[in-house]
């Protein structure tokens, strides 16, 4: 048996791609589920070449290249980074497409693998097609650009370096510390290139995600801290989810009765009816968990990286003497906060502190305001659910007929808009899994292709994607793919003429809701607040394959949402809402008002700010 074998470098990137392998738990599995692409000219001959003579590994066609990082995100999302896919793209646009994408995929660490194409490496035909030229550097494609927003990034200009780069880019993919966007730029003349490649490369390659236990003392200070401690609360993110901790959490919150508030990637950790769980953290957090968390005078954060809607922009936490306690997998997060740092994976370090902590149990008084405050917010989200507003509904009662029809295993997917608010606050969770929230770009497009992703991931449950109009008009085209494929996904598709989100925001902010309306420019104004657009998103949807019901009242849409189970192909349910018919809000959002203006309202809003201002604080 010959030790090389003579590949392609195309060839060979997917040949090595196939044989990766990921274990957790004792369960190995397949790591790369396939190759998302759209081909053009700086990858038809190279990766498409490969992915054509080998159809084992499966190729996708997709519409948008950032659409389809989206779908191998989402994808990685409900896997619990245990899987993922290869997008493969031409240079220039199709590349740089994907960028949007790869910033997304690393703020909320999540692995995909982007093959861009890149110019010659040759570089005698420059300026090829597409080609962006420096002036000072022919060392320099736009492909740099994915430098800031990748894990680890490299351009394979001589075949050999595939070698050393395909490990170090399965390295960060399988990190649960480290993990994000990896791209490798893929010159267009290199992947068509042969080379006598070790076959060693090629062998199944099994990667180990690895649960890294936490230093002993430092446990035992975190333990010694908490029990101590009269009001402690653990604010569950992502993490715990990833780490498959729930079950974990769940009894350690039960036993010792300490309350749990979830970020929106760490929502579901617990069911939503577990006494212990207070819901929505921080600015679009519940009544309860904003007071609890004002007064903890211990916070344990597990496998969250503090945003500022998780800590109010700082001014969450205003216990005097408040100590964090972090328990995450990334060194990076776990120092957040002037934290003590137990770095470790969540479900061994929640294991190995209930241990530590057999004797500590919340005290009746706090048990008992836990209660009351989980038992007013059951009521205030009954009250949005069956609001009975009439036409046009309010996004409450949307909501909670999509809740209250869906399936206990179903999923919920958004991103953008004034949706992802309301329903960190008022879905009620039944598994972990079923909530699934990019709130850490929160990407307007992300839906629909994130919705495909979850689907790709596990076809057994019903997805639901939540869209407003902004969101639908900026990527809906992977609804096509998603009936190529015969994933189907029930899209909720919210219009109400525009940014209610933004608007509500410009309007706190004494802007008026100022470009977030979608009007005509009004002739005599010169301004856009004459009519609003005529725009049909429903007949948008159904030109692009989808089965379409067009919704006006609360009955007609719940009619709606039985049919649309019995679909096989997607569905999409149109409703219009009224956009002034808001979820409350009960936190401040620090958001820079300008400090002086020729308007009143804005004058105001400054003032307001430094008023909220005073309570943001320093911890170190
Ligand atoms: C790609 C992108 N551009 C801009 C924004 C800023 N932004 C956040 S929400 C929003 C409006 C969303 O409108 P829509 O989807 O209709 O939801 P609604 O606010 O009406 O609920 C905008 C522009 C964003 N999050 N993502
Ligand atoms: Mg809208």
């Amino acid at each position: 048996m010959s030790s090389t074998k003579k590949l392609t470098v195309a060839q060979a990137t997917i040949e090595y791609l196939q044989n990766q392998f990921v274990e957790r738990d004792g369960i190995e599995q397949q790591f790369f589920a396939g190759c998302f692409g759209i081909f053009g000219h700086g990858n038809v001959a190279g990766i498409g070449q490969a992915l054509f003579q080998n159809p084992t590994f499966r190729y996708f066609q997709f519409r948008n290249e950032q659409a389809m990082v989206h779908t191998a995100i989402a994808y990685a999302k409900m896997k619990n980074r245990l899987g993922a896919f290869v997008c493969t793209t031409s240079i220039g646009p199709g590349a740089t497409n994907m960028i949007t994408g790869a910033a997304t995929a690393t703020i909320n660490r999540l692995p995909v693998l982007l093959l861009p194409g890149d110019i010659f490496a040759t570089r005698q035909v420059a300026p090829v097609l597409q080609q962006l030229e420096s002036q000072y550097s022919q060392d320099i494609s736009v492909n740099d650009c994915f430098k800031p927003v990748s894990k680890y990034w490299d351009r394979i200009n001589r075949p050999e370096q595939l070698i050393t780069a395909l490990p170090q880019a399965m390295r960060i993919l399988t990190s649960p510390s480290e993990s994000g966007a990896v791209t490798l730029c893929m010159p267009q003349d290199v992947q068509a290139e042969a080379f006598d490649f070790p076959q060693e490369l090629f062998r199944k390659k099994i990667w180990q995600m690895q649960r890294a236990r936490a230093d002993d003392s430092v446990l035992q200070r975190a333990a010694a801290i908490i029990g101590k401690s009269q009001s402690p609360v653990i604010i569950a993110g992502g993490g715990v989810i990833y780490s498959d901790a729930c079950a974990v959490l769940k009894k350690f919150v039960n036993r010792t009765g300490i309350p749990v508030v979830e970020t929106y990637a760490g929502k579901g950790s617990l069911n939503y009816d577990e006494p212990q769980n207070l819901g929505a953290a921080g600015v679009t957090g519940t009544p309860g968990s904003i007071e609890i968390c004002a007064k903890a005078d211990v916070v344990i954060g597990i496998g969250t990286r503090y945003s500022d809607f998780t800590s109010i922009s700082q001014s969450a936490f205003q216990h005097a003497s408040v100590q964090f306690i972090n328990l995450n997998i990334s060194e990076f997060d776990c120092f957040k906060q002037g934290a003590l740092p137990v770095i470790g994976d969540a479900r061994e370090c929640i294991k190995e502190l209930d241990g530590l902590l057999n004797f500590f149990t919340v005290s009746s008084s706090y048990a008992a305001t836990i209660k009351k405050y989980n038992a007013d917010w059951d009521k205030a989200v009954e009250k949005i659910y069956t609001l009975n507003h009439g036409v046009p509904v309010s996004q409450g009662e949307v909501i909670g007929a999509v809740n209250t029809f869906s399936d206990e295993s179903d999923v919920v997917v958004c991103a953008a808009g004034s949706l992802p608010g309301d329903l960190h606050k008022l879905w009620r969770t039944r598994n972990c899994k079923g909530f699934h929230l990019e709130y850490g770009y929160s990407c307007m497009g992300y839906e629909i292709a994130g919705g495909l992703g979850v689907k790709m991931a596990d076809p057994s449950r019903e997805v639901y994607v939540m869209v407003g109009d902004g969101s639908y008009l900026m990527m809906a085209q992977e609804i096509v793919t998603s009936i190529q494929e015969g994933f189907k996904l029930t899209i909720i598709l919210i219009n109400n003429n525009g940014f209610a989100s933004i608007g509500g925001l410009s309007n706190s902010l004494g802007t008026e809701g100022f470009g977030t309306e979608y009007k005509f420019r009004d002739i005599k104004t010169g301004q856009l607040n004459g009519k609003f657009l005529p725009v049909d998103l429903a007949t948008n949807a159904e030109s692009l394959g989808a089965v379409v019901m067009r919704t006006k009242d609360i009955d007609s849409f719940k009619t709606a949402l039985a049919e649309a189970k019995n679909n096989d192909r997607t569905t999409v349910i149109y409703i219009e809402t009224d956009r002034e018919q808001r979820v409350e809000g009960y936190a401040w959002w620090e958001v820079p008002v300008a400090e002086v203006s020729t308007i009143d309202s804005v004058n105001d809003t400054y003032e307001a700010l430094q008023k909220h201002k005073k309570k943001q604080r320093y911890y170190l």
